[in-house]
């Protein structure tokens, strides 16, 4: 697989990697990971787009989280299920949906002038020219706000906390699912390129997000973090 890294090569932050990461683990598949970095188009130009994950397995190129995911399932599907059902995959993908348009945009107002700093010093360039074109500003004035960009974070994430308050994942009460992947993608991508801390220790979320990181002997917690600066 494919996977995002920063200057440090261990350093892996791509919120897509990280829920195919856990949906390999999920489906007890061993996996290889290579370092890969935003300029580095050319290493994944067979898979015929230019953004990772990018999982090959045997003579199949698949990229897309969404599409490994659904890969996972067809290909192993003696495996432990990461889609319960139909229903439930309409389900994961309402939360995709939510997850991409509402959670990641208030992560990014939170951490993108931080992933500017442990990037490869290659794709510093590129990072900031795409990244302030997109979003109309300097990194830095993007997360000048940083309270309210925290409050707008901690009211994005209500539908996750009323639900883990009730019940251990987002896939129930019998183990994660698919959309536990998802969010977690999205919260691990802010632990391992940042080194700010935006969970409230008595918030459901982080001991949702722990319950997640320690899963799979810990994959999710032993993934290194930025050294605080
Ligand atoms: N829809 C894709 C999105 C993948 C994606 O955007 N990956 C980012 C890394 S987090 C990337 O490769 N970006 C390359 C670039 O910005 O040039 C998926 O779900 O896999």
């Amino acid at each position: 697989m494919y996977d995002l890294a920063g200057a440090d090569p261990l350093l892996r932050f791509s919120p897509y990697c990280w829920r195919t990461r856990m949906a390999l683990a999920h489906k007890g598949l061993d996996v290889e990971t290579v370092p890969w970095r935003f300029t580095d188009k050319d290493a994944i130009a067979f898979s015929g787009q230019t953004r990772v994950p990018v999982l090959v397995d045997g003579e199949k190129a698949i990229s897309d989280s969404w599409d490994i995911a659904c890969y996972l399932d067809a290909a192993y599907a003696d495996r432990r299920a990461l889609f319960g059902s139909a229903d439930a995959k309409g389900a994961a993908l309402f939360i995709k949906r939510w997850c991409e348009g509402q959670l990641h945009p208030a992560l990014v107002r939170l951490i993108v002038a931080d992933i500017v700093k442990v990037i490869d010093p290659k794709d510093v360039a590129y990072f900031r020219e795409s990244r302030e074109k997109a979003l109309g500003a300097t990194l830095e004035d993007y997360c000048a706000a940083k309270a309210e960009n925290l409050k707008h974070l901690h009211a994005v994430l209500a539908p996750l906390r009323f639900t883990v308050k009730d019940q251990p994942f987002i896939g129930g009460d019998e183990g994660p699912a698919y959309s536990d992947y998802i969010v977690f993608g999205a919260l691990q991508w802010a632990r391992c390129s940042s080194p700010q801390d935006l969970l409230a220790e008595d918030d459901p979320v982080a001991a949702w997000f722990d319950r997640l990181l320690n899963l799979y002997g810990g994959l999710g917690a032993k993934a290194p973090r930025p050294q605080v600066r």
